[in-house]
Parts: C-alpha cells; sequence; structure tokens
C-alpha cells in the first residue's frame, strides 16, 4: 500500500534525522527523502495508478508528510546550529583573566646612549648639532685640516678609498671645514658621526667606530676658553669633583694642542687596574683652529680664532658600561644588548 510506505518513509526521516550530526549529512538526507529523485517523489510518481477515490487521500497524506520532513529539517539546522556556536564557544573560549605575552622591547644601545648623553651636554652650553657625508673628498678629510698628501699624519688615518679623491671619512672633521666654508662666525657646533679607519679589529679597535668633534669660532676665542668649555663638559659628564688636566699634544689641525684627562675615579690618581697604573684616564684631544686650517676653510685668522676638539664615543661608551671588547658593540648579541 501507497499509504503504509508514505507513512514509512515519514517515520524514517524523522529517525534518521535525528540522529544526523552535522549540515552536510542534513543535506544529504534532504536529497535523499524530497530531492528528484528522492524516496518521497518516487511514491508520488506511483500516484498515477491510484484510483481516483484513493488519490485525494494518498495525496494529503503525501502532503503532511513532506511537510513533517520539511518542518523536522528546519528544526534539525537550528538545533544543529545551535550546537555548533555551543561547541565554538566552549573551545574557542579567551580566559581574559590570564596575564598576556608580553612583548620583548629592545633597548637603547650604549654608543646611542652615550651619543645622547654628549648631545644634551653640548646642547645645553649652547652649541648646535652638525652632519655630514660619511663618503667624502680627500680634500675635506685631509687637505684642507692641513694633512697633505705626503704627511705623516695619514698613516694613522689609513682608510678605505674609493678613489684618489674620494675615501671614508676618518674623522668627522671634514663636517666642520663644510660648516665653516657656509656659514660665518660665531659657529659652535658639534659633529658627531661614524668614521672609518683601516684598522685591524681587535678589543680596542675597530674599522668603523664614532666620534663627536666640536668646534667654535669667533672674535677673541682663546685656549682659556677651550679649557672652560672642555672642563665644563667633563665635570657635567662625569661630576663637579672630577679632576681634569690638560697635556700638550701634536695635531696637524690645532696648534696649540692638548689632550685631555680625567683623574682616575676608582684610585683618585694613585693608579689601579681601570687605569692601567696611570692615574689618569684620556678621554679627549683638542686645540685651537690652526690658522692654516681657518684660511683654507675661508676664515680670516687675523680676525677669527677658534678651537676644536675630538671624542671617541667608543671609549666613553665602554668605560661607562664596562664593555671590555669592542667587538661586543657590532655584534647585535641580544644577550649583549638587552643587558643596557
Ligand atoms: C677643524 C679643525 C680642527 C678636531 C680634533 C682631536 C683633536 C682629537 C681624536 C679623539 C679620539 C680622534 O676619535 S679619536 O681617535 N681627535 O684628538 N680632534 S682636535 O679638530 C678639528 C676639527 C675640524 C676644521
Amino acid at each position: 500500500m501507497l499509504k503504509d510506505e508514505l507513512q514509512a518513509i515519514g517515520s524514517k526521516a524523522l529517525e534518521e534525522l535525528q540522529s544526523v550530526s552535522d549540515q552536510k549529512l542534513l543535506d544529504n538526507l534532504r536529497i535523499q527523502y524530497l530531492g528528484k529523485k528522492g524516496s518521497l517523489t518516487t511514491i508520488l510518481k506511483q500516484m498515477k495508478d491510484l484510483s481516483a477515490e484513493e488519490r485525494p487521500a494518498v495525496g494529503k497524506l503525501a502532503n503532511e508528510v513532506r511537510s513533517n520532513i520539511e518542518q523536522a529539517i528546519s528544526k534539525r539546522t537550528e538545533e544543529l546550529k545551535k550546537l555548533e556556536l555551543e561547541h565554538r564557544l566552549r573551545t574557542e573560549a579567551i580566559d581574559v583573566t590570564m596575564p598576556g605575552k608580553p612583548k620583548k622591547l629592545g633597548s637603547r644601545h650604549p654608543i646611542s646612549s652615550t651619543l645622547d648623553d654628549l648631545e644634551e651636554i653640548f646642547l645645553g652650553m649652547g652649541f648646535s648639532i652638525a652632519e655630514g657625508p660619511e663618503v667624502e673628498y680627500d680634500y675635506y678629510n685631509f687637505e684642507a685640516l692641513n694633512i697633505p698628501k705626503d704627511h705623516p699624519a695619514r698613516d694613522d688615518q689609513d682608510t678605505f678609498y674609493i678613489n684618489d679623491n674620494i675615501l671614508l671619512r676618518t674623522q668627522t672633521s671634514p663636517v666642520q671645514v663644510r660648516t665653516m666654508q657656509s656659514q660665518k662666525p660665531p659657529i659652535r657646533i658639534i659633529a658627531p658621526g661614524r668614521v672609518y679607519r683601516s684598522d685591524a679589529v681587535d678589543a680596542t679597535h675597530s674599522p668603523l667606530f664614532h666620534q663627536v668633534e666640536g668646534l667654535v669660532v669667533d672674535k677673541g676665542i682663546t685656549f682659556a676658553d677651550l679649557k672652560g668649555t672642555l672642563e665644563t663638559f667633563i665635570k657635567r659628564l662625569y661630576g663637579e669633583d672630577s679632576v681634569v688636566r690638560f697635556r700638550p699634544h701634536h695635531f696637524p689641525f690645532t696648534e696649540p694642542s692638548a689632550e685631555v684627562d680625567v683623574q682616575c675615579f676608582n684610585c683618585h690618581g694613585k693608579g689601579c687596574r681601570l687605569c692601567k697604573g696611570e692615574g689618569w684616564i684620556e678621554i679627549l684631544g683638542c686645540g685651537m683652529v690652526h690658522p692654516k686650517v681657518l684660511s683654507n676653510c675661508g676664515i680670516d685668522p687675523e680676525e677669527y680664532s677658534g678651537f676644536a676638539f675630538g671624542i671617541g664615543l667608543e671609549r666613553i661608551a665602554m668605560r661607562k658600561y664596562n664593555i671590555d671588547d669592542m667587538r661586543l658593540c657590532y655584534e647585535n648579541d641580544v644577550r649583549f644588548l638587552e643587558q643596557f
């Protein structure tokens, strides 16, 4: 009997629907029962063989069965959606009370913080910061600074040549030369930056290092201005009670010239491991700008005078942060860097 078959299909469909656990299987069931070749459709196709009396009742039942299955499918769809949501809420739950994963923050490189310290001191004394190219003309790096081609000072400052006239600067002095050529005195600048020398790498040497050089040019600048400025600088850097000493020296670009030491803060001049038995620690070199250098830079040495100084940043940084090997400064090893 078609009626029995219809009823059997209906109850089988409802039963199977209950055990379906995902949307894809549910879609398969829909096709299996209600699709063009589905079991319900197959039954309906047989209705043409029924008598006119039987047909309405079977038709009605067929519609009921179809509608029951459709309802059951949409009910099951809703249930599955709900189950899926509950599952996601359970498995994707975020415990907002859990501590966050800390982001690793970098820190300032010891060379950079040392440069920050020096810049702050000199800016506080009225200096401005000047910059220039690291690839320079031989003229600005040597010639203008009173170091001609055959000068022995070129041996200490052997560098990397691009060609006969162009090289990597060995000091930041060319920045001061360029400033003097383009600016009228008064000039009061520091020139920080990278410099290069053809040195073999060891614990205290590197072919790339950093300097802060300074230049003051005006009418009536004397060695007393140089002493006052640099003593003030060293006291700001190492404390007001620092003891400073000026020692005569020679540079081709300054005359007279000096090197400046601070008395060892560890042994107060007696001599210890820190100052290698000297009692004094060398901080910088300086001098009155050579008259020839002034005229090379278009400044009349009869009208103006000036002083200059040069500081090696690595040496100051290594002492400040107790770094015993300069190579550590350039290796980018986080175990080293994260200590500062
Ligand atoms: C001009 C005129 C003069 C710059 C100076 C020094 C002394 C000096 C060294 C310090 C340690 C180099 O890094 S280091 O090895 N520098 O001792 N530098 S006077 O004199 C100038 C610069 C520019 C136009």
